[in-house]
């Protein structure tokens, strides 16, 4: 919270409404539904009744305002913000509803809204220490959730059976929960990088792409493996160690001081001489409380990476038709290199 009070400050933002829930959670710990005002005079979650209780055992320190009849969200944020003498109230504007927005700046009158402009999200960019410890954790639980569900698949099952099963194994192991929805997809379905598990079943000589995630104390992990459902033939094979040495190259680029969208073009530039327009995707992104944060590992996205970045190093191939695969890591960053907590095999697993 002095973190965000010292930035908002530095933009000249005098009074802020936080409504996305990762950033509520990031700032008072609070994990129930509501908003949150912050001023440098006052800060205070605003909620119903449900949640009085948990706000005050959650965030002990902040005022919990409460909502009830007569008495809504907006005309309460109206008076904080009149009490904090705002000229202005920042809002997420790339997460508040349309209809939310207008009620809020109806209830507000001469006092306009603007944008906060992510300005929580810079701050949740760089990990501390329990950050990082959660983010640990929720990887090795991933990890060993992969490690269990090699024992479990076979040929005619289904990815929804496999996608089930592996989100079982996470929940047994301690995950809070998928970190996204968990993508299982075999055979010509490995060429849609976002596949929707479904009643395909796996066969021998296809690969099964997985990427899934685990949520710990709320922060998440992401991996990413694709193996062979039994022997897998050369057209898949190439590819497949031609993701592998990509993915490879990019880690060998990841350190403190590199620029995101240059490990990037390791990655794409090497895949593209091969499989022209195979990897159409970014090679990766932030992970944290949100499963896509920043920076992004990407064109146009030139952070320099500093300790306390959490990123996944995802390269693919995807080619319609015959199919895909795609190896995905973490990279946490240190002082000086950065922490794999992704521990699972790279090479070829042929089930
Ligand atoms: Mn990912």
């Amino acid at each position: 919270m002095q973190r965000f009070l010292s930035a908002m400050a530095a933009r000249a933002i005098s009074a802020a409404l936080i409504h996305r829930p990762e950033n509520v959670r990031y700032l008072t710990g609070f994990t129930g539904e509501g908003c949150l005002f912050v001023s440098a005079q006052r800060q205070a979650l605003l909620t119903d009744f449900r949640y009085v209780e948990q706000a005050a055992r959650q965030a002990p320190s902040l005022p919990c305002v409460r909502t009830r009849a007569g008495k809504n969200v907006e005309a309460l944020v109206a008076e904080l913000a009149a009490a904090s003498g705002a000229e202005r109230l920042a809002v997420e504007t790339d997460f508040l509803c349309y209809d939310d927005y207008a009620a809020l700046q109806a209830a507000l009158g001469a006092v306009p809204l603007a944008p906060l402009s992510g300005l929580v999200e810079q701050l949740r960019a760089r990990k501390d220490e329990g950050e990082i410890d959660c983010i640990r954790r929720a990887a090795d639980i991933a990890c060993r959730a992969f490690k269990a569900i090699l024992e479990v698949i076979r040929p005619g099952m289904t990815e929804r059976e496999v996608a089930i099963a592996l989100n079982y194994e996470m929940l047994k192991l301690g995950s809070e929960g998928e970190a996204f929805d968990t993508i299982a997809c075999a055979g010509q379905n490995g060429s849609l990088p976002h596949a929707v598990p479904g009643e395909h079943r796996l066969q021998n000589g296809e690969f099964l792409t997985l990427d899934f995630g685990a949520t710990y104390n709320g922060y998440c992990s992401d991996m990413t493996r694709t193996v062979g459902i039994g022997k897998v033939d050369r057209p898949l094979r190439d590819i497949y160690q031609t993701v592998l040495e990509a993915h490879e190259m990019a880690l060998d680029a990841v350190r403190p001081g590199a620029v995101c969208e240059e490990i990037d073009k390791v990655a794409r530039d090497f895949i593209d001489a091969r499989y022209p327009g195979a990897f159409g995707h970014a090679l990766g992104h932030g992970v944290g409380l949100y499963i896509h944060e920043q920076p992004r590992l990407g064109k146009g996205d030139g952070t320099v990476l500093q300790p306390g970045h959490v990123v996944t190093i995802e390269p693919g191939i995807y080619i319609s038709g015959l199919g895909g695969c795609r190896i995905e890591d973490m990279a946490i960053l240190t002082s000086d290199g950065f922490i794999d907590p992704i521990d699972a095999p790279k090479q070829l697993i042929e089930l």
